[in-house]
C-alpha cells in the first residue's frame, strides 16, 4: 500500500490545514472552509517537481545555486511526519515534520543537517515553528531558507502590502539592481519579483479572500520576497495557467539576503505566523 503521502489538521468548523509529504508542501489552509493559499490548477503532484502553490519549503538555498535545483532540495524531497497531528488542551491542532541528510542522497552539499517543522492549526490562525540542527562536531554550513508562500487572492491589483517601506531591496526584473521602497504600501500591478531586505517582522496584505485581511508575523525571517509573475512570465511556466496570476501573490519570509551560518552542535530557530483578521480588525485597520 503507498505510504501517506498527506497529512490533514483539522480543528474543526472546517478549518483545516492540509500538508504533502512531498516538500512538507502545505497545499491547502481552509479557514471556516475558505481556502487561504492559491494552488495552480496545474500544479504538479508527481512527488518529483516542487508544488506550484501552497507554502514550498525553501531550504537550503534561495534561487539558483550549483549545487542542484533552483530553491534547494527540501522542497522536492520527502519528509517524515515526526508527529501526527494531535488536538492540544486549546483546542489547536499540531503536527511535526522532519528532514535529515540521511533522508536521500545527494551529490553535493554532503553537510549533516537536521530540520523540524511544526505546524500549529488555530481557530484563524497558522503557526509554524521551524528549527535547523547541525549535529557535526567539525563541519560548519551555511543556509537560506524560506516559506515560499502562495496567498489566494480575488485580484492582486487591489492588494496592498505594509511592512516594507524604506527597506532596500533587489529587483529581479531590473538585472537585480537595488532600491529603496519609498511607498508606505506595496501594490502590485506588473511582473514583480523583490527581495526586500531587513523588513518589518509584521506585513499586513488587504484583500485576501472575502475582502479580509491577512497578517503576517515573522520572528529571525528579516527578508521578505514578494512575487507575481504576471502573463508573460505565468505563460512559460507548464505548471500555472495563463489566467492564474491575478489570483495569487507571493509574500515569501525568509532569510535569504545573506547566508545563515550554523556552526557545528547548533541549532536556528525561525517562527512564523500566518493570520487572517477577523473583519473587525479590518475596520480597524480601514484605509
Ligand atoms: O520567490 C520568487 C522566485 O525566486 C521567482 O524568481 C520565481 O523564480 C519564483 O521564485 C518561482 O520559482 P520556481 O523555482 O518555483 O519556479
Amino acid at each position: 500500500m503507498a505510504a501517506t503521502s498527506v497529512v490533514v489538521l483539522d480543528r474543526g468548523n472546517n478549518t483545516t490545514c492540509t500538508i504533502n509529504l512531498h516538500g512538507a508542501t502545505v497545499v491547502s489552509w481552509r479557514v471556516n472552509n475558505q481556502e487561504q493559499l492559491f494552488v495552480s490548477k496545474q500544479a504538479k503532484f508527481d512527488g518529483k517537481e516542487p508544488i506550484r502553490g501552497g507554502i514550498p519549503f525553501v531550504f537550503p538555498q534561495f534561487g539558483p545555486w550549483p549545487f542542484g535545483p533552483q530553491h534547494g532540495f527540501a522542497r522536492i524531497t520527502r519528509w517524515n511526519l515526526e508527529k501526527a497531528p494531535e488536538r492540544l488542551q486549546s483546542g489547536d491542532v499540531e503536527a511535526i515534520f522532519s528532514l535529515m541528510d540521511s533522508d536521500f542522497s545527494r551529490s553535493s552539499w554532503n553537510y549533516q543537517f537536521r530540520l523540524t517543522y511544526r505546524l500549529i492549526l488555530r481557530e484563524k490562525e497558522l503557526h509554524f515553528n521551524i528549527a535547523v540542527y547541525n549535529p557535526s562536531k567539525e563541519l560548519t554550513f551555511s543556509f537560506n531558507m524560506l516559506l515560499h508562500t502562495y496567498f489566494k487572492v480575488p485580484d492582486v491589483r487591489r492588494c496592498q502590502i505594509t511592512g516594507l517601506q524604506g527597506c532596500t531591496f533587489v529587483d529581479k526584473t531590473r538585472d537585480g539592481s537595488i532600491y529603496q521602497e519609498a511607498r508606505d504600501v506595496v501594490t502590485i500591478n506588473e511582473w514583480t519579483d523583490r527581495i526586500y531586505q531587513n523588513t518589518s517582522q509584521e506585513h499586513i496584505i488587504t484583500n485576501v479572500v472575502s475582502g479580509r485581511k491577512m497578517r503576517i508575523q515573522k520572528y529571525n525571517f528579516p527578508d521578505t520576497v514578494v512575487w507575481n509573475p504576471w502573463l508573460d512570465r505565468a505563460k512559460d511556466m507548464s505548471d500555472f495557467g495563463d489566467d492564474e496570476y491575478p489570483n495569487m501573490v507571493c509574500v515569501e519570509s525568509g532569510h535569504v539576503s545573506s547566508p545563515v551560518i550554523l556552526l557545528p552542535e547548533n541549532q536556528k530557530e525561525a517562527f512564523f505566523d500566518k493570520n487572517t483578521c477577523e473583519p473587525e480588525l479590518i475596520d480597524a485597520l480601514k484605509d
